[in-house]
């Protein structure tokens, strides 16, 4: 078995939904609070580890259910676009459920 992590950095708004629908689909995840570095505001990262073919169906749930949204900057002059996810896949070395 070869497993994978999803480490997952969305949007606070698109947490709930996320974590719902991987739940409901049968996977297993971790909400991590988190802070982004440029906008300086709190983001979601969430720890999905999956067996391999389950992967496609975990970055499934993420493009259903995550959104592209401006932000406004600290200051309000202006915005930037923030993406729906960042999603780095990490292979596993070794994993226990003990
Ligand atoms: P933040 O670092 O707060 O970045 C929010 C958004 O600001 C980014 O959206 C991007 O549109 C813009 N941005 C970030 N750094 C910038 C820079 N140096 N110059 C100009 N604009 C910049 P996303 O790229 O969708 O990233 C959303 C969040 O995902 C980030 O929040 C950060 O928490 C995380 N992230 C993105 N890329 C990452 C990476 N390579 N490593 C670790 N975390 C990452």
């Amino acid at each position: 078995m070869s497993v994978k992590l999803l480490v997952a950095v969305v949007q606070d708004a698109d947490a709930p939904a996320l974590m719902e629908r991987l739940v409901k689909v049968g996977l297993r995840a971790t909400k991590l609070a988190s802070t982004g570095g440029f906008l300086r505001q709190g983001n979601t990262t969430l720890l999905v580890g999956v067996e391999d073919h389950q992967l496609e169906q975990a970055l499934s749930c993420i493009r259903e259910v995550c959104r592209h949204r401006l932000q406004r900057l600290p200051g309000g002059a202006s915005e930037v676009e923030v993406g729906a996810a960042t999603v780095f896949v990490v292979a596993v070395e070794r994993f226990e459920r003990i």
